[in-house]
């Protein structure tokens, strides 16, 4: 059985990074730049991260976010590291099938040129091209203490450990350890060790600082440190930088406006391109008028979970949202087999659902539908989501970003029997 986890609170024009990599830099002070011990060049390292297997697509959103502020953390002081962004594929939920989903990059789903006004980053292919090879000089494995908390005592730390769990990495012919490194098959490791963390992204930072000297440190099972300040402003810079890719957005907008009469004029949703200007003020959007659903089911159904309603329970609410909030449109965006998809369309005739046909499905994948279902969720005059699903809270952070009233975004269904029904946490925005 595999475990889907989900420990959210628990994280290209390369900005400033090409500059600082020589030329420039260097040719800007070149009069003293070679022999003076203050002008020593910043070595330029890469930080390369991969997450536990079974982990979805936002959870993976949300640990880029911590390995974000620990890059940040580290260009502070000492070299110039670049995050390399880990491939997208084998996902457990992008189950579609004849459909090729390994070695996807970020580019086909977010903006690259907006990660990068973040913070440096690079697809993986460039790495290999920048770094000589597919060679990763040392993978560190992280892991929990074998002993758990001492004394129930928490405390921040990290340790070189013997490796806890089965090792995912095996040494080849050469010496080199072999893994899965998102499917590309001839990346080799140097070295692998395991190590014991616990506490916040950047405790790690002395290690990388001073223990480590190679240039390219892997991070697996990076879910494992916590954000360095959940909700924070970094953490936010992060979050807003992490835009959509634009023929994602464009697909979600045309359908908005074709199918639900949406449109950024009409709704007060206007988007600015450059997420550094993006400050929309609290209750500004309207919204198009129709009820946004995300209603997540599968693994989140089969283990009975108490806080997921039936199909008939999310259709009484979404009846009475719609009647409440004076809207004869609903948007559902769900994960539901098509077993639930008939049940659903025969108790809610009226929905209306982003649909790909398969050439759609073969060029944006599962993750570029659900982006799309996201952002036409993000734009509705109301949203109700499913209870702790990374889905739905990526949603409400979108819908902060783009000024929605938080009444509007921070609701969930309840299960059928659930006594108290506590409504989502409404996350500030931090400029
Ligand atoms: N297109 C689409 N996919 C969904 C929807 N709900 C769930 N999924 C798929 O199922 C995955 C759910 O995993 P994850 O992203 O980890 O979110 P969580 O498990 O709900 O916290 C998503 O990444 C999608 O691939 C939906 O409403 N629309
Ligand atoms: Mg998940």
């Amino acid at each position: 059985m595999v475990r889907l986890g989900h420990d959210e609170a628990g994280g290209m024009v390369r900005l400033g990074h090409d500059e600082a990599r020589g030329m420039v830099r260097l040719g800007a002070c070149a009069s003293h730049a070679v022999n003076s011990p203050t002008a020593k060049a910043r070595d330029i390292r890469y930080l390369l991260y991969d997450v536990n297997p079974p982990e979805g697509f936002n959870l993976r959103r949300d640990v880029y976010i911590r390995m974000a502020s620990l890059v940040k953390t580290l260009r502070r002081d000492g070299d110039d590291w670049v995050l390399v962004l880990p491939p997208w594929g084998r996902l457990y939920h992008w189950q579609s099938p004849d459909i090729h989903q390994v070695r996807i990059p970020w580019g086909d789903f977010f903006s690259l040129h907006s990660l990068q006004a973040n913070v440096p980053v690079v697809e993986y292919e460039a790495f290999i091209a920048e770094s000589g090879g597919p060679f990763i000089d040392q993978v560190l494995v992280l892991q929990n203490y074998a002993e758990g908390w001492t004394d129930g005592k928490w405390e921040e730390k990290v340790d070189q450990r013997p490796c806890v769990d089965k090792l995912m990495y095996s040494k080849d012919k050469q010496g080199y350890y072999r893994g899965w490194f998102w499917g590309y098959e001839e990346t080799r490791a140097h070295k692998v060790m395991c190590m014991s963390a616990q506490g916040h992204a950047s405790i790690l930072a002395p290690v990388l600082q001073r223990n480590i000297t190679v240039t390219s440190v892997m991070l697996d099972r990076a879910e494992t440190v916590l954000h360095d300040h959940y909700a924070g402003k970094d953490y936010w810079s992060t979050r807003r930088s992490m835009v959509f890719a634009k023929h994602l957005r464009l697909i979600g907008d045309a359908f908005r406006a074709e199918r639900l009469s949406s449109t950024d004029a009409g709704d007060l949703t206007g988007y600015n391109e450059d997420w550094t200007r993006m400050k929309a003020e609290l209750g500004w959007a309207k919204g198009g008028t129709y009820l946004g659903v995300h209603l997540r089911r599968k693994d989140f159904i089969w283990g009975h979970r108490k806080d997921v309603p039936s199909l008939k329970g999310a259709v009484q609410k979404i009846r009475a949202l719609m009647t409440k909030h004076k809207l004869d449109q609903v948007f559902v965006a769900t994960d539901a087999d098509d077993e639930e998809l008939e049940d659903l369309k025969r108790m809610l005739p009226e929905m209306v659902r982003f649909e790909p046909t398969w050439e759609d499905l073969e060029l944006h994948k599962d993750g570029g539908v659900a982006i799309i279902d996201q952002w036409i969720c993000a734009h509705a005059r109301f949203f109700i989501g499913t209870s702790v699903s990374t889905f739905s809270f990526r949603i409400h952070e979108e819908r902060e970003i783009l000024g929605f009233d938080p009444k509007s975004t921070y609701n969930r269904f309840c299960g059928d029997e659930e006594k108290e029904c506590e409504q989502p946490t409404h996350w500030k925005i931090v400029y």
